[in-house]
């Protein structure tokens, strides 16, 4: 290992077992394609493109070389007052992509800021309409909107609340998940079970009134919480009582949009198309971190009214459509579009379900779940050691198998580029059986 990487004790890693991790640190230098270099020169198979980040594969040439000129060209600007030609650019092309009418793009940094974005402007549409009273947010159990305080407390995610509970934004509610492993274990794709669930929104419209809920947020597909795809009609159910209602539903596509769910937007996949998108990740390729919140017109003109001088919403960060990021974006979406990436990733979903559900049978498997290029193993807990089973996995896999998997505890989450080789996808689940093999 480098000098540079002996101490780590500055270091506080991010959604780590920090002690246990510096033990042993699992540390990457460099990547091409779909693979990873480590410090200690060995070349790993990335199975979850990057975090939910990186479907084109690693240092993509042309994303590489748009970067490097962008950064030699114009290295930031503020777009507060100015901007630059290349989030107008991004703006413009992220919003051709999108469902009909959703004609406007807000630059954020992360999906974390995306989502917050998105609930600010839910809450000030319906201000600038005239009905201030409608403050009331509603999440899902088990859903995950990223780390800030609004995306926190619409979120799901037990132990992300614990510690702030006290501290979480008033006004939330929450609808219950859908996943039941009586009803719905080992479904490929869709569960048949489960669009009754979307009834919970009816029943909280019924007691707090839905002229009091601004805004629903969910992710079309749950990612997160290890891969939950919606029941079928369920969505379809929350349009309905979000129109009813007068409620704007917001799609969290920080994982669902570009190219997963083998279209521009998980929307377009189910053909049910929400008030407001948000994203993030795939947006740049995770080269440069960036986010997006698409957003249909009407909600951007119910903001448009008072003295033109004045702004209309207040709200913005210093890097919001960076242009070195933007440029990131748009080479992105370039070679989405040369190298008909969304369609290469339909065409891999069969091949991936079918390695997937090889694993039914596994002794340590309890369910397997699926829906584009999305997938989760779900193994039972060991006896007295939650998540033991999965730590052990990821890193047998890293130290002993040359793989880079990704873990929630027990449920192995998969994100396989969208250009996968069918071959190398094979082989890194023939390789994760092993592993699961040979683990207790
Ligand atoms: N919304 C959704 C639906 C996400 O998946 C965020 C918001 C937050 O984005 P940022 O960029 O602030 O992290 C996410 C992030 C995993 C995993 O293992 C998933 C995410 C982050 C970290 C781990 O599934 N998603
Ligand atoms: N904190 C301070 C003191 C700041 O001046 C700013 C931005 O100017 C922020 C936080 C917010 O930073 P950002 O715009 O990068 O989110």
């Amino acid at each position: 290992m480098s000098a540079a990487l002996k101490n780590l004790d500055a270091y506080w890693m991010p959604f780590t077992a920090n002690r246990d991790f510096k033990k042993k640190p699992r540390v990457i230098t460099g990547a091409s394609g779909h693979y990873y270099t480590t410090s200690n020169g060995s070349k790993l198979y990335d199975t979850f493109s990057g975090l939910w980040t990186s479907g084109l594969g690693h240092c993509h040439p042309k994303i590489v070389e748009a970067v490097q000129k962008q950064v030699a060209t114009l290295d930031y600007c503020m777009t507060f007052q100015v901007t630059n030609d290349k989030a107008v650019a991004l703006a413009e092309r992220v919003t051709a992509m999108a469902p009909e009418g959703m004609t406007q793009c807000f630059f954020t940094n992360s999906g974390s800021e995306s989502v917050d974005t998105a609930l600010k402007i839910a809450l000030g549409y319906h201000r600038a309409r005239g009905e201030g009273n409608r403050t009331r947010l509603i999440g899902r159990e088990r859903g995950y909107h990223g780390v800030n305080f609004g995306g926190m407390s619409v979120g799901g995610m037990v132990p992300n609340r614990k510690v702030f509970s006290p501290n979480l934004i008033p006004g939330v509610d929450h609808i219950r998940h859908t996943q039941d492993l009586e009803h719905n274990a080992f479904t490929r794709g869709q569960p048949a079970w489960g669009a009754h669930l979307a009834d919970d929104l009816e029943r909280l419209c019924a007691l707090h009134d839905g002229s009091n809920i601004a805004a629903v947020i969910v992710e079309p597909v749950a990612g997160s919480t290890g891969v939950l795809p919606p029941p079928v009609g369920y969505l379809e159910r929350l349009r309905e009582i979000c129109d009813k209602h007068g409620i704007l539903l917001i799609f969290d596509e920080v994982i669902a949009a570009f190219g997963r769910l083998a279209r521009p937007f998980g929307a377009q996949r189910f053909g049910v198309i929400p008030d407001i998108i948000t994203t993030a990740k795939w947006l740049t390729n995770g080269v440069i971190p960036m986010g997006a919140v698409l957003v249909r017109d009407s909600i951007y003109e119910a903001f448009m009214q008072g003295p033109e001088h004045m702004i209309e919403l207040f709200h913005g960060y210093t890097y919001s459509g960076h242009p070195v990021a933007a440029a990131a974006g748009l080479a992105t979406m370039e070679v989405y579009e040369e190298e008909g990436t969304f369609e290469q990733a339909g065409a891999l979903e069969q091949h991936f379900e079918d390695l997937l559900h090889s694993f039914a049978d596994h002794k340590h498997v309890i369910d397997v779940r699926n829906f584009g290029l999305m997938g989760a193993i779900e193994m039972a807990p060991r006896e007295g050691a939650p998540g033991a089973r999965g730590g052990e996995a990821h890193k047998k896999c890293f130290w002993d198998e040359h793989l880079v998997i990704r873990n929630g505890m027990d449920t192995l989450q998969f994100s396989p580029f969208l250009n996968s080789k069918p071959d190398e996808m094979q082989e890194s689940f023939e390789t994760i059986r092993r592993v699961l093999d040979t683990i207790e």
